[in-house]
């Protein structure tokens, strides 16, 4: 089994230790910490997730396999964000009220870190005013929403609403997998994308047009 099918199945079997061991082993042989990221740890977690869709895993197996990616994702973590690049910008990023899902948030977080973003966490269950507040404090150009349940991302227009209403400059962002294009427009969002790697490439953009 090559290594990367092996962090794929220590992520899908929830085994930390190994998916960490295995995780660095592919480091050191050189991979690229994308290859590690796509093909190894997001690889497995797809494959739970389609497991749970089908009830043959559960609530705990989920919550095993996701420690044992967020394991092998800090691995990974410093050699994305510790390029030493320039700060790009600021971004503000968290999953809305309710919403308890942050892997794909923390992948996003990753990424745009990695690009040269300094980024915010607002962390899971995040409400309207923890994003407003965040825009006092920390003056991001753009916020990102993350939203996995479809009771939740109806949350996501009144938190755009809301700092667009504080801040019309800002740019929004959201994602998630019930989210659409189609939903982010019509919400007002000014960006969607559907992975880490486009969350990246869409904030560049939006950036780039207001500069
Ligand atoms: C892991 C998981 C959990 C874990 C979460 C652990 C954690 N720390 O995140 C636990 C077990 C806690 C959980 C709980 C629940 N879950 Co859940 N969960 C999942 C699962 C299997 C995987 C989600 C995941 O991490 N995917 C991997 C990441 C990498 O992908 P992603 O999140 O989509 O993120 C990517 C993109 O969407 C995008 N992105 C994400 N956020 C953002 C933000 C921005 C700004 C941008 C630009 C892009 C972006 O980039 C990411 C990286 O590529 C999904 C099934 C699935 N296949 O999606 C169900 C799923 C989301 N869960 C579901 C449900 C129903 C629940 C529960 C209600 C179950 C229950 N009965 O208790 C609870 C709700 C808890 C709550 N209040 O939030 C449903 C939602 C159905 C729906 N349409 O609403 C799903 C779809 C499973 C299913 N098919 O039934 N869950």
């Amino acid at each position: 089994m090559s290594i990367l099918e092996q962090i794929k199945e220590q992520v899908i079997s929830g085994n930390a230790n190994k998916a960490r061991e295995y995780t660095e082993s592919a480091v050191v042989e050189g991979l690229a910490v994308s290859t590690i990221l796509n093909d190894g740890l997001i690889a497995g977690m797809n494959v739970i997730g389609g497991r749970f869709k089908n009830n043959q895993v559960y609530v705990p197996e989920v919550l095993m396999a996701a420690r044992a990616m967020h394991t092998g994702l800090a691995v990974i973590k410093p050699l994305i964000a510790g390029a030493g690049l320039k700060e790009k910008g600021v971004v503000a990023i968290g999953t809305v009220k309710g919403d308890l899902h942050d892997i794909g948030k923390n992948l996003v977080i990753m990424m745009l870190e990695g690009a040269g973003y300094k980024v915010i966490d607002l962390g899971v269950d995040a409400p309207r005013e923890k994003f407003l507040q965040a825009i006092e404090e920390h003056h991001p150009q753009v916020i990102g929403i993350s939203a996995l349940l479809t009771t939740t991302m109806t949350q996501m227009k009144e938190v755009v609403a809301a700092v667009k209403a504080q801040c019309g400059e800002i740019r929004v962002i959201v994602g998630g997998a019930p989210v659409t294009p189609k939903f982010a427009s019509e919400i007002g969002a000014d960006g969607y994308a559907a992975d880490a790697a486009s969350a990246v490439d869409v904030t560049n953009r939006l950036l780039e047009a207001t500069t």
